[in-house]
Protein backbone atom coordinates (compact mmCIF):
# COMPACT_ATOMS: atom_id res chain seq x y z
CA UNK A 1 0.00 0.00 0.00
CA UNK A 2 3.15 2.77 0.50
CA UNK A 3 4.15 1.80 -2.72
CA UNK A 4 0.89 2.26 -4.40
CA UNK A 5 0.76 5.58 -2.70
CA UNK A 6 4.04 6.73 -3.75
CA UNK A 7 3.12 5.69 -7.23
CA UNK A 8 -0.67 7.45 -7.00
CA UNK A 9 1.89 10.71 -5.96
CA UNK A 10 3.56 10.30 -9.02
CA UNK A 11 0.84 9.98 -10.98
CA UNK A 12 -0.57 13.34 -9.70
CA UNK A 13 2.53 15.41 -9.83
CA UNK A 14 3.56 14.45 -13.24
CA UNK A 15 0.88 12.47 -14.74
CA UNK A 16 3.06 9.22 -15.55
CA UNK A 17 2.28 6.14 -14.09
CA UNK A 18 4.40 3.00 -15.03
CA UNK A 19 5.48 0.54 -12.67
CA UNK A 20 9.12 1.47 -13.10
CA UNK A 21 8.48 4.86 -11.46
CA UNK A 22 6.43 2.95 -9.01
CA UNK A 23 9.13 0.88 -8.10
CA UNK A 24 11.27 3.77 -7.74
CA UNK A 25 9.28 5.27 -5.00
CA UNK A 26 9.30 2.21 -3.15
CA UNK A 27 12.37 1.46 -1.11
CA UNK A 28 14.88 -0.10 -3.87
CA UNK A 29 18.17 0.71 -4.23
CA UNK A 30 21.01 -0.71 -6.64
CA UNK A 31 21.78 -4.29 -6.41
CA UNK A 32 23.94 -6.39 -8.10
CA UNK A 33 22.78 -10.17 -7.92
CA UNK A 34 25.14 -12.91 -8.87
CA UNK A 35 22.93 -16.18 -9.78
CA UNK A 36 24.59 -19.34 -10.14
CA UNK A 37 23.90 -22.64 -11.77
CA UNK A 38 25.24 -26.15 -12.56
CA UNK A 39 23.61 -26.81 -16.24
CA UNK A 40 24.98 -25.02 -19.58
CA UNK A 41 23.18 -21.44 -20.25
CA UNK A 42 21.14 -23.18 -23.67
CA UNK A 43 19.41 -25.34 -21.09
CA UNK A 44 15.64 -25.00 -18.59
CA UNK A 45 17.83 -23.12 -15.71
CA UNK A 46 19.55 -20.72 -18.27
CA UNK A 47 16.54 -19.96 -19.76
CA UNK A 48 14.35 -19.79 -16.42
CA UNK A 49 17.55 -17.78 -14.85
CA UNK A 50 17.11 -15.51 -17.82
CA UNK A 51 12.87 -14.98 -17.01
CA UNK A 52 13.75 -14.47 -13.26
CA UNK A 53 16.52 -11.69 -14.18
CA UNK A 54 14.18 -10.08 -16.46
CA UNK A 55 11.15 -10.58 -13.83
CA UNK A 56 13.61 -8.59 -11.30
CA UNK A 57 14.50 -5.66 -13.57
CA UNK A 58 10.39 -5.10 -14.59
CA UNK A 59 9.86 -5.57 -11.08
CA UNK A 60 12.92 -3.04 -9.10
CA UNK A 61 12.02 -0.20 -12.30
CA UNK A 62 15.55 -1.93 -13.34
CA UNK A 63 17.34 -1.35 -10.27
CA UNK A 64 18.44 -4.77 -9.29
CA UNK A 65 20.17 -6.62 -11.81
CA UNK A 66 21.18 -10.64 -12.04
CA UNK A 67 23.60 -12.13 -14.10
CA UNK A 68 23.56 -15.47 -14.14
CA UNK A 69 26.50 -18.00 -14.44
CA UNK A 70 26.10 -21.39 -15.76
CA UNK A 71 27.97 -24.40 -16.76
CA UNK A 72 29.19 -24.45 -12.68
CA UNK A 73 31.26 -21.63 -13.49
CA UNK A 74 30.82 -20.46 -9.66
CA UNK A 75 31.60 -23.94 -8.67
CA UNK A 76 29.73 -26.85 -8.26
CA UNK A 77 26.26 -27.06 -6.32
CA UNK A 78 28.07 -27.56 -3.21
CA UNK A 79 30.86 -24.96 -3.27
CA UNK A 80 27.84 -22.57 -4.36
CA UNK A 81 26.25 -23.60 -1.15
CA UNK A 82 29.34 -22.49 0.82
CA UNK A 83 29.53 -19.35 -1.08
CA UNK A 84 25.90 -18.28 -0.33
CA UNK A 85 26.95 -19.00 3.38
CA UNK A 86 29.85 -17.27 3.33
CA UNK A 87 27.95 -14.38 1.93
CA UNK A 88 30.21 -14.05 -1.25
CA UNK A 89 27.54 -14.80 -3.90
CA UNK A 90 23.96 -13.57 -3.80
CA UNK A 91 21.70 -16.88 -5.36
CA UNK A 92 21.77 -19.96 -6.73
CA UNK A 93 19.68 -23.09 -7.89
CA UNK A 94 21.24 -26.57 -7.46
CA UNK A 95 19.52 -29.88 -6.73
CA UNK A 96 17.82 -31.24 -3.29
CA UNK A 97 20.01 -33.91 -3.32
CA UNK A 98 23.17 -31.55 -2.82
CA UNK A 99 21.83 -30.39 0.34
CA UNK A 100 21.44 -33.39 2.22
CA UNK A 101 25.09 -32.26 3.80
CA UNK A 102 22.89 -29.12 5.26
CA UNK A 103 19.51 -30.90 6.09
CA UNK A 104 19.81 -34.28 5.44
CA UNK A 105 15.89 -34.82 5.39
CA UNK A 106 15.90 -33.53 2.00
CA UNK A 107 17.14 -37.32 1.19
CA UNK A 108 13.68 -38.22 0.75
CA UNK A 109 13.65 -36.91 -2.66
CA UNK A 110 16.02 -39.55 -3.22
CA UNK A 111 13.66 -42.02 -2.79
CA UNK A 112 12.84 -44.23 -6.14
CA UNK A 113 9.48 -44.07 -7.62
CA UNK A 114 8.18 -41.43 -4.92
CA UNK A 115 5.95 -39.63 -6.91
CA UNK A 116 3.46 -40.87 -10.10
CA UNK A 117 3.80 -37.63 -12.05
CA UNK A 118 4.63 -34.12 -11.82
CA UNK A 119 1.38 -33.04 -10.46
CA UNK A 120 1.92 -34.98 -7.21
CA UNK A 121 5.70 -33.68 -7.11
CA UNK A 122 4.17 -29.85 -7.25
CA UNK A 123 1.74 -30.02 -4.58
CA UNK A 124 4.34 -31.61 -2.43
CA UNK A 125 6.75 -29.48 -2.87
CA UNK A 126 4.67 -26.34 -2.93
CA UNK A 127 2.82 -27.87 -0.05
CA UNK A 128 3.14 -27.62 3.58
CA UNK A 129 5.42 -30.76 3.49
CA UNK A 130 8.14 -28.64 0.63
CA UNK A 131 7.51 -25.58 2.40
CA UNK A 132 8.63 -26.92 5.53
CA UNK A 133 12.01 -28.47 4.55
CA UNK A 134 13.06 -25.08 2.97
CA UNK A 135 12.41 -23.26 5.60
CA UNK A 136 15.49 -25.67 7.89
CA UNK A 137 17.81 -24.07 5.38
CA UNK A 138 17.75 -20.37 7.17
CA UNK A 139 19.27 -21.28 10.08
CA UNK A 140 21.79 -22.85 7.91
CA UNK A 141 22.66 -19.56 5.97
CA UNK A 142 20.64 -20.21 3.15
CA UNK A 143 17.11 -18.38 2.43
CA UNK A 144 15.30 -21.13 0.14
CA UNK A 145 12.95 -19.34 -2.00
CA UNK A 146 11.15 -21.82 -4.49
CA UNK A 147 11.14 -25.40 -6.24
CA UNK A 148 12.20 -25.43 -10.17
CA UNK A 149 11.80 -28.85 -11.06
CA UNK A 150 15.04 -31.00 -13.22
CA UNK A 151 12.23 -33.83 -13.28
CA UNK A 152 11.91 -38.00 -13.77
CA UNK A 153 15.63 -39.36 -14.06
CA UNK A 154 16.34 -41.66 -16.91
CA UNK A 155 19.78 -44.00 -17.09
CA UNK A 156 22.05 -43.35 -20.11
CA UNK A 157 25.26 -45.41 -20.15
CA UNK A 158 27.42 -46.71 -22.91
CA UNK A 159 27.75 -50.44 -21.97
CA UNK A 160 24.77 -52.27 -23.37
CA UNK A 161 20.72 -51.39 -23.00
CA UNK A 162 19.17 -51.49 -19.75
CA UNK A 163 16.01 -53.59 -19.84
CA UNK A 164 15.90 -55.79 -17.29
CA UNK A 165 17.72 -55.40 -13.25
CA UNK A 166 20.21 -57.74 -14.47
CA UNK A 167 21.72 -55.33 -16.91
CA UNK A 168 22.98 -52.54 -14.38
CA UNK A 169 25.63 -55.27 -13.27
CA UNK A 170 28.40 -53.48 -13.10
CA UNK A 171 27.89 -50.25 -14.74
CA UNK A 172 29.91 -47.98 -13.29
CA UNK A 173 27.39 -45.05 -12.80
CA UNK A 174 28.06 -41.98 -11.55
CA UNK A 175 25.66 -40.80 -9.03
CA UNK A 176 24.98 -37.76 -7.31
CA UNK A 177 26.78 -36.68 -3.83
CA UNK A 178 24.37 -38.09 -1.53
CA UNK A 179 23.90 -41.10 0.23
CA UNK A 180 20.25 -42.40 -0.58
CA UNK A 181 21.39 -42.19 -4.46
CA UNK A 182 24.97 -43.82 -3.59
CA UNK A 183 23.00 -46.77 -1.63
CA UNK A 184 19.86 -46.69 -4.18
CA UNK A 185 22.48 -47.63 -7.02
CA UNK A 186 24.49 -49.96 -5.08
CA UNK A 187 21.52 -52.24 -4.53
CA UNK A 188 20.33 -52.29 -8.24
CA UNK A 189 23.84 -53.91 -8.84
CA UNK A 190 25.80 -50.53 -10.43
CA UNK A 191 29.34 -49.68 -9.40
CA UNK A 192 28.36 -46.48 -8.14
CA UNK A 193 30.50 -43.33 -7.97
CA UNK A 194 29.42 -40.41 -6.41
CA UNK A 195 30.34 -36.71 -8.43
CA UNK A 196 29.40 -33.50 -8.81
CA UNK A 197 27.65 -32.62 -12.14
CA UNK A 198 30.20 -30.09 -13.13
CA UNK A 199 32.95 -33.26 -13.61
CA UNK A 200 30.10 -35.49 -15.04
CA UNK A 201 30.88 -34.79 -19.29
CA UNK A 202 34.49 -34.88 -18.92
CA UNK A 203 34.42 -38.42 -16.77
CA UNK A 204 31.78 -39.78 -19.24
CA UNK A 205 34.01 -38.97 -22.32
CA UNK A 206 37.21 -40.15 -20.48
CA UNK A 207 35.28 -43.18 -19.21
CA UNK A 208 36.32 -42.80 -15.84
CA UNK A 209 32.36 -43.98 -15.53
CA UNK A 210 29.96 -45.55 -18.24
CA UNK A 211 27.31 -43.94 -17.25
CA UNK A 212 24.56 -41.45 -15.57
CA UNK A 213 20.93 -40.61 -14.56
CA UNK A 214 18.91 -37.12 -15.36
CA UNK A 215 16.54 -36.29 -17.08
CA UNK A 216 16.03 -36.41 -20.97
CA UNK A 217 16.16 -32.02 -21.22
CA UNK A 218 19.45 -31.96 -19.09
CA UNK A 219 20.72 -35.11 -21.01
CA UNK A 220 20.25 -33.27 -23.96
CA UNK A 221 20.86 -29.37 -22.79
CA UNK A 222 24.23 -31.22 -21.08
CA UNK A 223 24.82 -33.15 -24.71
CA UNK A 224 25.69 -36.56 -23.25
CA UNK A 225 24.41 -37.92 -25.68
CA UNK A 226 27.85 -37.37 -27.83
CA UNK A 227 29.50 -39.98 -24.82
CA UNK A 228 26.07 -42.18 -24.25
CA UNK A 229 24.98 -44.61 -27.08
CA UNK A 230 22.36 -46.02 -24.54
CA UNK A 231 19.25 -44.17 -23.00
CA UNK A 232 17.07 -46.34 -20.95
CA UNK A 233 13.60 -44.50 -20.12
CA UNK A 234 13.49 -45.63 -16.08
CA UNK A 235 12.15 -42.50 -14.57
CA UNK A 236 13.32 -44.10 -11.24
CA UNK A 237 13.12 -40.71 -9.34
CA UNK A 238 11.80 -36.98 -9.61
CA UNK A 239 14.56 -34.47 -9.03
CA UNK A 240 13.47 -31.01 -7.72
CA UNK A 241 16.02 -28.19 -8.04
CA UNK A 242 15.77 -25.29 -5.39
CA UNK A 243 16.36 -21.49 -5.91
CA UNK A 244 18.38 -19.97 -3.04
CA UNK A 245 19.50 -16.94 -1.62
CA UNK A 246 22.41 -16.04 0.49
CA UNK A 247 21.01 -15.54 4.03
CA UNK A 248 24.14 -12.66 4.67
CA UNK A 249 22.62 -11.17 1.67
CA UNK A 250 19.05 -10.99 2.06
CA UNK A 251 19.39 -9.47 5.68
CA UNK A 252 20.60 -6.51 4.08
CA UNK A 253 18.18 -6.29 1.75
CA UNK A 254 14.60 -3.88 2.52
CA UNK A 255 11.56 -5.25 2.44
CA UNK A 256 10.43 -3.88 -1.22
CA UNK A 257 13.35 -5.74 -2.35
CA UNK A 258 13.19 -9.07 -0.69
CA UNK A 259 9.60 -8.46 -2.32
CA UNK A 260 10.75 -8.44 -5.66
CA UNK A 261 13.20 -11.25 -5.24
CA UNK A 262 10.29 -13.00 -3.82
CA UNK A 263 7.50 -12.27 -6.55
CA UNK A 264 9.83 -12.65 -9.27
CA UNK A 265 11.20 -16.58 -7.63
CA UNK A 266 6.99 -17.63 -7.55
CA UNK A 267 7.16 -15.98 -11.53
CA UNK A 268 10.46 -18.42 -12.35
CA UNK A 269 8.63 -21.45 -10.67
CA UNK A 270 5.80 -21.24 -12.96
CA UNK A 271 7.86 -20.46 -16.29
CA UNK A 272 10.31 -23.41 -15.40
CA UNK A 273 8.16 -26.22 -14.65
CA UNK A 274 6.18 -24.89 -17.71
CA UNK A 275 9.31 -25.02 -19.86
CA UNK A 276 10.62 -28.30 -18.84
CA UNK A 277 7.66 -30.35 -19.24
CA UNK A 278 6.81 -28.66 -22.79
CA UNK A 279 10.44 -29.26 -23.99
CA UNK A 280 10.97 -32.72 -22.61
CA UNK A 281 9.28 -34.45 -26.15
CA UNK A 282 11.28 -32.54 -27.82
CA UNK A 283 14.18 -33.81 -26.48
CA UNK A 284 13.38 -37.08 -26.68
CA UNK A 285 13.25 -36.14 -30.43
CA UNK A 286 16.43 -34.63 -30.12
CA UNK A 287 18.25 -37.47 -28.61
CA UNK A 288 16.86 -39.68 -31.17
CA UNK A 289 18.08 -37.70 -34.28
CA UNK A 290 21.33 -37.82 -32.51
CA UNK A 291 21.29 -41.71 -32.85
CA UNK A 292 21.12 -42.43 -29.13
CA UNK A 293 19.25 -45.75 -28.84
CA UNK A 294 16.09 -45.61 -26.41
CA UNK A 295 14.50 -48.25 -24.64
CA UNK A 296 11.46 -48.23 -22.35
CA UNK A 297 11.49 -50.72 -19.68
CA UNK A 298 8.84 -52.89 -18.58
CA UNK A 299 6.38 -52.87 -15.73
CA UNK A 300 7.13 -56.10 -14.50
CA UNK A 301 11.19 -55.23 -14.68
CA UNK A 302 10.13 -51.54 -13.34
CA UNK A 303 8.75 -53.84 -10.27
CA UNK A 304 11.72 -55.56 -9.68
CA UNK A 305 13.87 -52.57 -9.80
CA UNK A 306 11.13 -51.31 -7.19
CA UNK A 307 11.47 -54.39 -4.78
CA UNK A 308 15.52 -53.90 -4.88
CA UNK A 309 15.81 -50.61 -3.65
CA UNK A 310 13.15 -50.91 -0.72
CA UNK A 311 15.31 -51.74 2.10
CA UNK A 312 17.67 -48.51 1.10
CA UNK A 313 13.96 -46.28 1.30
CA UNK A 314 12.88 -48.33 4.66
CA UNK A 315 16.74 -47.82 6.12
CA UNK A 316 16.39 -43.66 5.09
CA UNK A 317 13.05 -43.71 6.54
CA UNK A 318 13.92 -44.63 9.84
CA UNK A 319 17.35 -42.36 9.79
CA UNK A 320 14.95 -39.49 8.69
CA UNK A 321 12.13 -40.39 11.45
CA UNK A 322 9.57 -42.11 10.72
CA UNK A 323 7.18 -38.96 11.05
CA UNK A 324 8.78 -37.40 8.63
CA UNK A 325 8.01 -40.31 5.82
CA UNK A 326 4.54 -40.79 7.09
CA UNK A 327 4.16 -36.95 6.86
CA UNK A 328 5.32 -36.96 3.50
CA UNK A 329 3.22 -40.34 2.39
CA UNK A 330 0.31 -38.39 4.00
CA UNK A 331 0.83 -35.56 1.64
CA UNK A 332 1.64 -37.82 -1.60
CA UNK A 333 -2.09 -39.53 -0.50
CA UNK A 334 -3.74 -36.19 -0.61
CA UNK A 335 -2.57 -35.25 -3.81
CA UNK A 336 -3.89 -38.30 -5.44
CA UNK A 337 -6.62 -37.65 -3.83
C1 LIG B 1 22.55 -29.52 -12.53
C2 LIG B 1 22.40 -30.66 -11.55
C3 LIG B 1 22.15 -31.96 -12.24
C4 LIG B 1 21.77 -33.04 -11.25
C5 LIG B 1 22.96 -33.96 -11.16
O1 LIG B 1 22.73 -28.34 -11.88
O2 LIG B 1 23.89 -33.63 -10.44
O3 LIG B 1 22.93 -35.01 -11.81
O4 LIG B 1 20.67 -33.77 -11.68
O5 LIG B 1 21.24 -31.86 -13.26
O6 LIG B 1 21.44 -30.36 -10.59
Amino acid sequence: SLLLAAGLCVVGTTGLFTVGSAAQAADIGNRNIRFGYGLNEDSVQGRATAFFAEEVKKLSGGKMKVSGFGASTLGSDMQMQTALVGGVQEMMVGSTATLVGTVKEFGVFDFPFLFNNEKEADAVLDGPFGTKLLNKLEDKGLVALVYWENGFRNLTNKRRPVEKVEDLSGIKLRVMQNQVALEVFKSLGTNAVPMPFSELFSALETGVVDGQENPVATIQSSKFYEVQPYLTLTKHVYSPWVVMASKKWWDKLTNDEKDVIRKAAIASRDFERKDNRAGSEASMEALKKAGMKINAVSDAELDRMRAKVQPVIDHFSKEYGEELTKELMAEIKKARG
